[in-house]
């Protein structure tokens, strides 16, 4: 561990609510089982912006080194890890690490695992030049790979791709994405595209309108000049039936309510956004008649990263991302906050 330093600069959000302050702190040693990453680059995720405002019902780690897209070089590992080399390229993600021996471990559902540690959340993330991951749960990245273009994929990526295939349909069918000129937007359209699936991209405005169809939508609903967001989805499906399957990207509410009533019958309505204090809300009637499969979804599994990553080291997806220092972080939020970013942002921890 000689060229590891002792000292590091890291963002650190020391009370609910933030802001994230940029300050020197101490790097972590790797427990037996975990392993050290010199992250280079860290994707700034929505999820963040939660985790630093405490607006989910679920208890968050304070003070607190957000960050959970984080790609970097392993530089030290614990005595128990043999399957990673110092030197390898590797990624933190959401799911720091789980116990891999209850039942929903055992059924590779580690996200549901009642021990499940978050980078960024209950554990510290990837906010910091040097961060720690259970060595089972670090992402596997190859080498030469472009760590701030992949960077996103981490969270995002993986997110979405598991979210397709939770939703069910096969290639030729078509998926509404709706919040689709956010971070996990773009990528969800990069991945339909990839996987042969016509998506419809829902969001606001002309860039995120330019975004969507330039990252392979084969049509664009804005919400914002929408009078009917029913009629409009629909109206871009084959024969008006409404898409397939609906994925909720969205932090607004309103989305969640309308998804149901233009699905197609037998579609899915597929949850990942996680507005603060939302409920789904569906006509009891409808649902019945129309057949209508609601489900959540939740990152994804260490299969789900690998798969996620191969489309990503094949060349078929490419998101765009603007890179900014990591002192920039709080600006970053801001600008998420409003509703202005289109993409994703990603941070240099070296600037
Ligand atoms: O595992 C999971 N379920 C998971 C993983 C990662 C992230 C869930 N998330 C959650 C985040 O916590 C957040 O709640 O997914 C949500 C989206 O994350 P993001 O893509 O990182 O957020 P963003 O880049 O801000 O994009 C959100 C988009 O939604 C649009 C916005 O314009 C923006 O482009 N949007 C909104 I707000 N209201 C909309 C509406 N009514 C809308 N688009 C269409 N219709
Ligand atoms: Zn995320």
């Amino acid at each position: 561990m000689s060229e590891v330093p002792k000292k590091q600069m890291a963002q650190v959000i020391e009370q609910k609510g933030g802001p994230c302050v940029y300050k020197e702190i101490d790097v972590p040693t790797p427990g037996p089982d975990e392993v050290l990453v010199n992250i280079k680059y860290s994707g700034v995720c929505h999820t963040d912006l939660h985790a630093m405002n405490g607006d989910w019902p679920l208890p968050v780690k304070m003070p607190l080194v957000g960050g959970h897209e984080g790609a970097g070089v392993v530089v030290a590992r614990g005595e128990l890890v043999d399957d990673i080399e110092i030197g390898d390229l590797a990624g933190i993600k959401w799911l720091n690490g789980s116990c891999l021996s209850c039942d929903f471990c055992m059924q590779s559902d580690e996200s549901l695992c009642p021990k499940a540690l978050l980078s960024g959340y209950t554990v510290d993330g990837t906010f910091q030049q040097y961060a720690i991951g259970k060595a089972a749960h670090v992402a596997r990245i190859p080498k030469g790979t472009d760590l701030a273009a992949i960077a996103p994929v981490l969270c995002a990526g993986i997110t979405v791709y598991k979210g397709i295939k939770e939703a069910g349909v096969r290639p030729g069918q078509t998926i509404a994405i709706v919040g689709a000129g956010g971070g996990l937007g773009s990528l969800a359209l990069q991945y339909c595209k990839a996987m042969g699936i016509h998506a419809i991209g829902v969001d606001g405005g002309e860039e995120k309108e330019k975004l969507c169809m330039s990252m392979g939508a084969t049509a664009f609903v804005d919400f914002t000049k929408s009078k009917n967001i029913v009629k409009d989805v629909q109206a871009k499906t084959n024969e008006g039936l409404g898409p397939h399957a609906v994925i909720l990207l969205a932090v607004s509410e309103k989305p969640f309510q309308q998804a149901a009533e233009y699905v197609r019958p037998r579609g899915t309505v597929v949850c990942i956004g996680m507005p603060a204090g939302a409920y789904l809300k569906a006509p009891v009637f409808d649902t019945v008649v129309r057949m209508v499969r609601f489900q959540g979804s939740y990152v994804g599994n260490r299969q789900d990263t690998k798969e996620a990553l191969d489309f990503f080291s094949r060349g078929l997806i490419k998101a765009p991302y603007k890179i900014v220092g990591l002192t920039e972080l709080n600006d970053v939020y801001d600008k998420m906050k409003q509703g202005a970013i289109a993409g994703r942002y990603v941070v240099d921890t070296s600037k």
